[in-house]
């Protein structure tokens, strides 16, 4: 069930977005670090400098720096978010409904299964989710960011497992003493199509 071993196209945004954080924060934590380390076993370079050169550092590793850090993360967070966003129609829409403690999956062709949620491989599938009681998060983490089930209202997702296979899902918000039990399965089946962009990554 781990993000950063994501297993489509939604969810390896999401990881990808996570890995360029991670690097951004280790560079600004060395960068924070090696200025204290300074600051502490060579006072003498601070009180050398006058206190227009001082506005100046401040100015720029205190203000200017992170802003644009902040800036960058903003902005490449905004696109991945954009472009998880279901714009197009999918290959196919199920029906999702959460209640304490299940999930019911509904197709389009009028079956339902409990549990078990059964997509086809490689193509895209809108999760339309609601909730009968309470309110509920649907997450599937290898295959997309988290979605809440809230009852009276529907909330798209749009996911795609790259190759056939079983993931792990859990219910992602607190609703009540079964929550730790509000999980299902993702079996995401072969149709015979073979995404050849897919097996050469393997
Ligand atoms: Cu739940």
């Amino acid at each position: 069930m781990s993000t950063i071993d994501p297993a489509g196209p939604s969810a390896s945004r999401v990881a990808n977005l996570w890995w360029w954080m991670l690097g951004g924060s280790a560079l600004l934590c060395t960068l924070v670090f090696t200025l204290l380390l300074v600051a502490l076993f060579r006072r003498g370079v601070a009180d050398r400098e006058t206190p227009a050169r001082k506005r100046v550092w401040i100015g720029w590793l205190g203000v200017v720096m992170p802003v644009a850090v902040l800036m960058v993360l903003l902005g490449f967070a905004l696109w991945v978010g954009e472009r998880n966003l279901p714009t197009d129609r999918a290959a196919q829409v199920v029906q999702v409904t959460a209640y304490n403690y299940g999930w019911e999956f509904c197709y389009e062709n009028g079956s339902c299964s409990e549990g078990v949620l059964r997509i086809p491989a490689r193509q895209s599938v809108d999760l339309d989710i609601t909730a009968t009681d309470v309110i509920h998060s649907l997450w599937i983490p290898r295959l997309a960011g988290k979605m809440d089930a809230i009852p009276g209202q529907i909330n798209r997702l749009r996911i795609q497992a790259d190759r056939p296979g079983q993931y792990e899902a859990v219910c992602a918000e607190y609703c009540g003493v079964g929550h730790v039990y509000h999980r299902f399965v993702v079996e995401a089946y072969d149709t015979g199509e073979t995404d050849y962009a897919v097996e050469a990554a393997r």
